[in-house]
């Protein structure tokens, strides 16, 4: 397939706006934190999982997808969210716990929504796969022809979500795209020891649908992958799989210490890093010259910057609050 100059560029741009988005939240993750890890100190509470390495899968399969469409996320979703178009400022100062966000502060960062581009996530592992399907059936009821992703990492797909989500999906023909990201460890846990196949692209053969395994290091063929399935699931041929080998550049989440990790395993992922191989084919390519990429780099860099400054300056929510928009319990 032939990519045009400005989608190609388009894919760097977004891809670049996760990448510096992620690595300055990793920063601001340690205000307040120290001398003793308190994890419910600083600016953003709670736990951290970021997506660095891993943001063509999410710009290569968020291209080919409109606001109506759904995406159903994991705890690792950052880069997906922005790839699908949620509200950056209001996502970030969820992240922040401000009353400003997403959710009033209330959901943080694994608990993002946002109705307008029909995302949404969980820190639930393996929950994606039958929420997706849901919005399929929905899809599916309605003659509507908006399609459904489910995002999961290949330790979600070893739970029993996924191959029932697979079986009634492929029965029901559901326009339903199941997008695995294989980084290789589920917390500490490496794909060798907790899945019977070395790819779970494989595990689509058993239902009866496509599954591809691509090489997340390069956007354009996860692009190209993306492309058929979502042409397929607009087609009403059903859902497929696509299993996309991506790079955990950080810890599982932060402040792991990943010494369950070799130093090969880490270098061998910055090698592989999606960002730098795209740059390096824009600049090869003479598709942008060196002061166009900083001129690019440092617009985004400023945009964020002033996202997170908002994030940083939004009011937190009134103690009162807490129990405002939520489900409680008793008689
Ligand atoms: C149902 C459930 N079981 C266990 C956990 C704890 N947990 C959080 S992340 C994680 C590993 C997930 O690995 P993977 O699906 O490969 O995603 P990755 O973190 O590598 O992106 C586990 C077991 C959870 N959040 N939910």
């Amino acid at each position: 397939m032939e990519i045009s100059e400005q989608v190609l560029l388009s894919l760097y741009r977004t891809m670049y706006k996760i990448r510096y988005y992620e690595e300055t939240l990793g920063k601001i993750y340690y205000e307040g934190k120290s001398p003793i890890f308190d994890i419910s100190a600083g600016p953003i509470p709670g736990e951290l999982h970021l997506s660095s390495g891993q943001e063509s899968s999410a710009v290569g399969v968020c291209a080919h997808l409109k606001p109506e469409d759904a995406v159903v996320g994991t705890h690792r979703i950052h880069h997906f969210a922005i790839a699908k178009g949620v509200d950056l400022r209001a996502m970030t100062a969820e992240i922040f716990g401000k009353r400003t966000g997403l959710s009033a502060g209330k959901g943080g960062h694994m608990h993002l929504f946002d109705p307008k581009v029909n995302f949404s996530c969980s820190g639930i592992v393996g929950a994606s796969f039958p929420q997706a399907v849901g919005v399929g059936i929905a899809a599916k009821q309605q003659g509507a022809d908006y399609i459904a992703v489910a995002v999961g990492g290949e330790g979600a797909a070893n739970q029993g979500t996924f191959h029932e989500s697979l079986n009634l999906a492929a029965l029901w023909k559901l326009p339903v795209i199941f997008v695995i990201e294989d980084n290789s460890w589920a917390i500490s846990v490496p794909k060798d020891k907790s899945t019977s196949l070395s790819r779970n692209s494989e595990r689509a053969k058993a239902y009866g649908i496509p599954g591809v395994y691509v090489d997340g290091k390069d956007v354009v063929a996860v692009y190209e992958v993306a492309k058929e399935a979502v042409d397929r699931a607009r087609n009403g041929e059903g859902p497929s799989l696509i299993e996309i080998k991506v790079y955990r550049l950080r810890g599982h989440f932060e402040g792991d210490a990943q010494i369950y990790r070799s130093k090969e395993d880490l270098e061998k992922a910055m090698n592989n890093d999606p960002v730098k191989y795209l740059e390096k084919q824009l600049l090869d390519r003479n598709l942008v010259s060196e002061e166009e990429l900083q001129n690019l780099q440092k617009a985004i860099m400023a945009e964020i910057d002033e996202i997170i400054e908002y994030a940083r300056q939004s009011e937190y929510p009134e103690e009162h609050e807490a129990l405002e928009n939520v489900f409680i319990g008793g008689e």
